[in-house]
């Protein structure tokens, strides 16, 4: 029998999901009001390639547990706050440029739409000028946020595109028996396929459990950079992270960063899809964020998987929400 499926692109609507609050409580925004520079926060609730239950609710719960730090640094007025670690002012930027232009549009369970309306938004996002912050949803967004900000930097002249992801797993699969080849195990892979990147910019950091043996063998052919979390503790976090900032950015003009809160241990961050022990500590996290934010090169981040049906007291929304803080760093705040 054969089934005739509708692909309702034409029909874009809300998702009854979509969280009623922006991200640190900037202005809500269309797209056509991004300016060159701005930091636009986008939400990008799927879970339907193969995740547990509950990735669709990540960008609610860390624009929500976003509030909270909001309040902490904005409460005390124009005098700011004083980071206790270097003991100088920190206050959010007078001329902080940063939008939420809320949840793109997602066909549950239809790829194809989904995937082709995430690329299209993501391109013009990144063609008006703006660092996207796009927050999952599982880890296949990844592949079309990726492919739409390569298209957007291809079509703006540049040539070659650096990426860094922060995993305890590759996502490298090619083909999954039962979820095929666009999955949240496969989004690195598609991402590999993208004419402006070279594998040997692929740089992955804070790896923990197994790999297949097609992820495996993808790595040691291509050149791929992959480092581990007992190599990060070795070599130390800010070396790591100045390390795989240059073979990233190697040749390129620009480097997309992908995030996957489970790189963290799950018993500090249980809200995501699948559990991890002997991963990065929340501070190590923080501090790897925070590394990464001071490169020039980032031009775009994706922050995914976090899973709040699992999220013991949402503290896995609030590291999500604390560590984009710490990248965004010098970008929002000023000291
Ligand atoms: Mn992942």
């Amino acid at each position: 029998m054969e089934v005739a499926i509708v692909h309702p692109a034409d029909r874009p609507k809300r998702a009854p999901y979509t969280s009623g609050v922006t991200f640190l409580n900037c202005r809500s925004i269309e797209d056509d009001e991004i300016e060159p520079g701005m930091i636009v926060v986008g939400g990008v609730p799927c879970e339907f390639t193969g995740s547990t239950i509950g990735p669709r609710l990540g960008p609610a719960a860390i624009r929500t547990a976003s509030i909270v730090i909001d309040w902490r640094w904005r409460e005390p007025g124009p005098d700011g706050v004083i980071d206790v670690r270097d003991g100088t002012v920190v206050r959010f930027r007078d001329d902080l440029s940063l939008g939420d232009v809320g949840d793109f549009t997602m066909y549950p369970p239809q790829l194809e739409p989904t995937t082709e309306a995430i690329r299209t938004r993501m391109r013009g996002i990144v063609a008006r000028g703006a660092f996207p912050v796009m927050l999952g949803g599982d880890h296949y967004v990844s592949f079309p946020l990726i492919a739409g900000y390569h298209d957007a930097k291809l079509n703006a002249g540049e040539r070659k595109i650096g990426y860094i992801q922060v995993d305890a797993h590759l996502d490298l699969q090619d083909d999954n028996p039962t979820h095929g080849t666009h999955w949240h195990g496969s989004n690195a892979r598609r991402a590999s396929e993208l004419p402006g990147i070279d594998p040997r910019n692929m740089v992955w950091l804070g790896l923990l459990d197994v790999a297949w043996r097609d992820e495996w063998d993808f790595v040691q052919r291509s050149g791929a950079t992959i480092v581990t979390v007992d190599q990060m503790r070795d070599r130390g976090i800010e070396r790591t992270v100045a390390e795989a900032l240059e073979v990233a950015g190697r040749d390129c003009d620009t480097v997309y960063l992908t995030v996957d809160i489970d790189v963290v241990d799950s018993a500090a961050a249980s809200g995501t899809g699948y559990t991890n022990f002997g991963g990065l500590t929340s501070r190590e996290f923080l501090r790897t964020l925070k590394a990464l934010g001071q490169s020039d090169k980032i031009g775009g981040i994706d922050f995914v998987e976090v899973t709040p049906p699992r999220d013991n007291s949402g503290v896995t929304a609030y590291l999500a929400a604390l560590s984009l803080v710490e990248f965004l760093g010098r970008r929002i705040l000023e000291r």
